[in-house]
């Protein structure tokens, strides 16, 4: 007997499944199981001739979201999870998950789903196991991982995979647990049949567990997008982004160039999740682990993401959107004209009071479908980085982009960027909350050794990437976003890969080198001076406000945070006067 199918009889003895299905990946077994999801009501067709084999599921409405006060990280030691993270030990995790888990299968078929995150045959990759009850999952996970019999044959006989037990139990929040044991790299979720709690390749191995994995074996696990940029001299470029959930992840991934013809192309490797390992030519490189594009549908639209549109007209699985009389998806910022007759994401008429589509709507699609994506996209080398890339969500504060002075700052940039919650975590919308690399809801254990282990990975690699910090979201005194967004974002990416090259002018201000006016590609975008003087304006009373508040969530850490993140802060206030 292998470990894997041990793993599954031990899980089915506990879980006490009627059936068990190991899942193939196949086009059959796919068709299957969406004529059994139609026939009971899981998925709903959508029209076949606008949206050739697409389907909408409906949640149960307080399942819409990560829910981050019910995710735990169970190590032995609670300082081990840190301030961070909720925290459980093994054994308490497992007396409130045994009730919840034992018999939950009683009735439904279990369904085995081995999946690889990574290209397939790449060092980067790595194999898991979920066992699930829910079809949803599996063809989600069919879409968002390579899945079935390549990743049995990828794993053989071997015992190196992360194995994760996944029921929606009875889908109450009550009854409802995300639990990653990091010492044996296991995952259990119970009560929730959301993306983000349910498609354990995703956060919980990709994310959490990786990132333990990392840490121990000298790479990063990072919530980033990673896109290609040619040059008109025909050098291609690899940048990757974090930012918050919903804050722009897919749409710069698949950023349209405005200077397309001058000979700026954008091309997506990925949208949400970048490993990172150091290669032997002394750089940093970078795979994408997922298969496909777990999206926010609301604001997509031709105007802001026409890659996107045209990956989702087909073969594509909508979550709690709504429909219109036709089976044509609709959400808001599709377009200005609601159709008719439209049922909103709850399955009611919509009665415009309301939302049609939920905030956290999503779609999920394999990259292939993608007309931007990479040629580098399965690439089991990955891609070599030339600049990271920190941004949130803030209204005031921080300019359009600026660069910092070296690694240790940027780690320090990163490490303390904060951004206005939104709509993929249950909870407060527009709050401004720390957000590290944006890897707060991610980290798999505590984030001052995070930060350490991010310090140490600017000495690992040779040439480390410049670390660059954007803010798409910043807004006049009148509310109105400043800077136009989307396409236009190309802009200070070519300005970054002007900096790297040693070229492009800047202007040195207490947080880092912001760009002079006339160093900023603006071919083609009519913006008033005074727009552009506002988006790049540095105001160090408003930083130097911000201050204590970095300081404070410092010291939560009990002292831990490593020191030269501390010097950085200690400097910065310095440079503030
Ligand atoms: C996601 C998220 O789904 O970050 O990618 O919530
Ligand atoms: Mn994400």
């Amino acid at each position: 007997m292998t470990e894997a199918e041990r793993f599954v009889d031990e899980t089915a003895k506990w879980l006490m499944p009627d059936r068990i299905h190991w899942c193939d990946g196949s086009e059959e077994e796919d068709a299957r199981l969406k004529a059994q999801m139609l026939g009971d009501g899981t998925l709903i067709k959508l029209n076949e001739k606008e949206l050739p084999n697409s389907y909408l599921h409906r949640s149960d409405p307080s399942d819409v979201a990560r829910t981050e006060h019910l995710t735990f990280i169970c190590s032995e030691k609670k300082e081990d999870a840190g301030p961070t993270n909720n925290w459980l030990s093994p054994k308490d995790a497992k007396a409130k998950a045994d009730p919840l888990f034992r018999g939950a299968m009683k009735g439904r078929t279990m369904y085995v789903v081995p999946y690889v995150m990574g290209p397939l045959g790449s060092p980067f990759s790595k194999v898991g196991i979920e066992i699930t009850d829910s079809a949803y999952v599996v063809a989600n996970m069919r879409i968002m991982t390579r899945m079935g019999k390549a990743a049995l044959d990828q794993l053989g006989s071997s015992d190196d995979f992360v194995p994760g037990v996944h029921s929606i139990g009875d889908l109450s929040p009550e009854r409802r647990a995300i639990m990653h044991f990091p010492e044996t790299k296991t995952i259990w979720s119970v009560g929730s049949g959301y993306g983000g709690n349910a498609l354990l390749g995703k956060k919980c191995f990709a994310l959490r567990i990786a990132s333990t994995m990392a840490r121990d074996q000298g790479w990063m696990a990072e919530h980033m997008l990673i896109l290609e940029l040619t040059v008109p001299s025909g050098e291609v470029h690899y940048i990757t982004a974090a930012f918050p959930s919903a804050c722009g992840k897919t749409n710069l991934a698949m950023l349209v160039s405005p200077l397309e013809k001058q000979g700026y192309k954008v091309r997506t490797v990925g949208d949400d999740i970048a490993w990172l390992r150091p290669g032997p030519d002394g750089r940093l490189w970078a795979v994408n682990p997922e298969a496909g594009f777990f999206g926010v549908v609301p604001g997509t639209s031709y105007d802001t993401n026409p890659n996107a549109m045209n990956t989702i007209t087909h073969d594509t699985i909508f979550t709690n959107v709504a429909v219109d009389g036709n089976g044509v998806p609709w959400w808001e910022g599709k377009d200005k004209n609601p159709p008719a007759g439209m049922i909103d994401w709850m399955g009611k008429p919509w009665d415009k009071m309301g939302k049609a589509a939920h905030p956290n709507s999503r779609f999920t699609v394999a990259a292939a479908q993608c007309p931007s994506i990479s040629p580098k996209f399965n690439d089991p080398m990955g891609v070599p980085i030339s600049a990271i890339i920190f941004g949130g969500r803030r209204s005031r504060l921080a300019p359009l982009v600026f660069e910092t002075r070296d690694w240790a700052h940027g780690v320090f940039a990163a490490a303390t960027m904060g951004s206005e919650t939104t709509a993929a975590a249950t909870g407060a919308v527009g709050v401004v909350r720390r957000d590290p690399m944006a890897m707060l809801p991610f980290c798999g254990y505590n984030m001052a050794d995070y930060f350490g282990h991010w310090l140490k990975m600017g000495t690992l690699v040779k040439s480390p990437p410049k670390i660059f910090h954007v803010n798409w979201f910043r807004q006049n005194d009148a509310g109105k976003f400043i800077w136009p967004g989307f396409g236009e974002n190309l802009r200070p990416l070519l300005w970054m890969l002007d900096r790297v090259a040693g070229k492009g002018d800047a202007v040195e201000t207490a947080i880092g080198a912001v760009p002079t006016k006339g160093s900023l590609n603006l071919d083609g975008l009519d913006m008033p001076a005074a727009d552009l003087d506002a988006v790049l304006s540095v105001d160090n009373a408003d930083w130097k406000a911000e201050t204590p508040g970095i300081r404070e969530f410092f010291a939560k850490f009990d002292g831990k945070v490593p020191k030269p993140l501390v010097a950085e802060l200690d400097n910065l206030e310095k440079r503030l006067g």
